[in-house]
C-alpha cells in the first residue's frame, strides 16, 4: 500500500508524529551532551560558539527567502518578525549581537567571531543547505522545516540551568541570546506549527513533511558532527596533511 492510499493522520496524530522527531533532535548529539554534562573545554565551547554563529546570521537570510516566496500578507506580517527578532531594530540590539556577547562571554573577539574564521566547512555545507531549501522550495515547506523549534525551548534552558555550574568562567551577558529565545521561539512554534498542521492534509502530504523535519534534524546534527570530529577527535579538515 503506498502512502498516497494511507488514511491521513488526525491533526493531533499528525502533530504527536511531529513531535515524536524530537529524539533526533541533536539535543542528543555527543557534543550536546558532553556539553550539558559540563565536558567541553574552554576550547572546544568556543570552538562550537564560533561555528553556531554562522548559522544565527544564516537565519535571516533563510527567513528573507521565505519571505520571497510568500503571496500571503498576513503570514509575511507575522514571520518578518523573525528577521527583526536575529537582526535588531530600534531599541533591540537583535540575536546576532546576543550571539556575539555569547562570543565574547566564552572568551572569544568579537573579530574571531564575525571574520567566521573559525567555519569548519562542513558547519557551512549544513548551514547553505538549509538556506538554500528555503530559497527553492514552495514556502509553506520552507516555514515547516523551522519546526525543530518544536524541541528548542528545552535546550536553551538546559544551557541556561547548566553552563553557571559547569562553565562558571563563562560571563553573565553570555546568556542574554538563550533567554530571549525562550520565549521567541514558542511563539515562532505556535505560527510554524500553524501552517504546518492547516498545509499538509493528505497523508502522502504528511509523510512528506516528516521527511522536511528529518532534513533539518540532519542539518543540525550535521553542524554538531563536524565541530566533534574537528574538536573533540582533535581531527579538523586536513589534520593529517603535511601543510
Ligand atoms: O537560535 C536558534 C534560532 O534562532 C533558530 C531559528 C529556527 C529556524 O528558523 O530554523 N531554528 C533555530 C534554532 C536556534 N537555536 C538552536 C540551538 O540549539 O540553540 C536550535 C535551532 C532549531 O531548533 O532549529
Amino acid at each position: 500500500m503506498t502512502d498516497v492510499d494511507k488514511k491521513a493522520w488526525s491533526r493531533e496524530e499528525f502533530e504527536a508524529r511531529l513531535r515524536g522527531m524530537e529524539k533526533y533532535y541533536h539535543v542528543h548529539h555527543p557534543y550536546h551532551i558532553l556539553m550539558n554534562e559540563g565536558k567541553l573545554t574552554k576550547e572546544q565551547l568556543q570552538g562550537w560558539v564560533a561555528n553556531r554563529y554562522y548559522y544565527q546570521v544564516s537565519i535571516p537570510l533563510k527567513d528573507a527567502n521565505i519571505l520571497a516566496n510568500c503571496p500571503d500578507r498576513e503570514t509575511r506580517a507575522k514571520w518578518i518578525q523573525r528577521i527583526l527578532d536575529h537582526d535588531g531594530h530600534p531599541g533591540d540590539p537583535g540575536g546576532i549581537e546576543a550571539w556575539i556577547q555569547l562570543g565574547i562571554a566564552v572568551g572569544l573577539t568579537r573579530e574571531e567571531i564575525t571574520s567566521q574564521q573559525f567555519v569548519l566547512p562542513g558547519v557551512r555545507f549544513a548551514v547553505d543547505a538549509y538556506v538554500n531549501f528555503a530559497r527553492r522550495s514552495e514556502w509553506h515547506e520552507a516555514a515547516s522545516s523551522s519546526l525543530t523549534e518544536l524541541f528548542a525551548p528545552k535546550i536553551h534552558q538546559q544551557r541556561l540551568d547548566n553552563w553557571p555550574e559547569h562553565y562558571p568562567w563563562v560571563e553573565q551577558e553570555g546568556y542574554v541570546y538563550f533567554r530571549k529565545r525562550l520565549t521567541e521561539a514558542r511563539r515562532d512554534v505556535e505560527h510554524g506549527l500553524e501552517i504546518t498542521l492547516d498545509w499538509y492534509k493528505t497523508r502522502a502530504q504528511q509523510e512528506r513533511m516528516l521527511q522536511i523535519l528529518q532534513f533539518k534534524l540532519d542539518v543540525l546534527w550535521t553542524m554538531a558532527d563536524a565541530m566533534y570530529m574537528a574538536y573533540v577527535n582533535k581531527m579538523p579538515p586536513y589534520f593529517n596533511i603535511d601543510k
